[in-house]
């Protein structure tokens, strides 16, 4: 038997495409170190374009056998990196992962990635759901004002 929906369902799906990923990751880069180190960095922003308020509890990288979530910060006058357990972002509310911040430690690498390679990168919610992005490897970071030039 075919039910027509209630038209006011049908509105509220329209108005709500993102329902599916509310996180979108943009600006994602790794950085590449000397082949001889085991771990690196990325970096990204990420956004919440959805209603609700979004957990990020962890993440991952290709070719990386674990990836965290940590924070570096200035303490006792020496810069310490802090694993972050759950990141919470707000509908609306961004995130900078950069060098001196917030950043994804990529650990157990099969390699280190070289300059011009592309690595994966996702957050993953309390959910369960991978929210990813091509990162491009790069020595240094992105010029300062570059965040958004696509
Ligand atoms: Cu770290």
């Amino acid at each position: 038997m075919f039910r027509p929906l209630p038209l006011i369902v049908l509105g509220a799906a329209l108005a709500a495409p993102t329902v599916a990923d509310p996180l979108a990751v943009e600006d994602a880069w790794v950085r590449a170190l000397p082949p001889t180190q085991s771990v690196t960095a990325g970096y990204l922003v990420v956004t919440n374009r959805g209603d609700d308020t979004v957990r990020i509890v962890g993440a991952a990288a290709s070719g990386a056998g674990r990836a965290e979530l940590h924070e570096s910060r200035a303490e006792d006058g020496a810069m310490r990196m802090v694993p972050v357990a759950v990141l919470p972002l707000a509908p609306g509310e961004s995130a900078s992962f950069e060098p001196g911040g917030l950043h994804l430690m990529l650990k157990d690498l099969e390699r280190m990635p070289a300059p011009g390679e592309t690595v994966r990168l996702c957050l993953i919610t309390d959910d369960g759901e991978p929210s990813c992005a091509d990162a491009a490897v790069r020595r240094d970071a992105p010029a300062a004002g570059h965040h958004h030039e696509h």
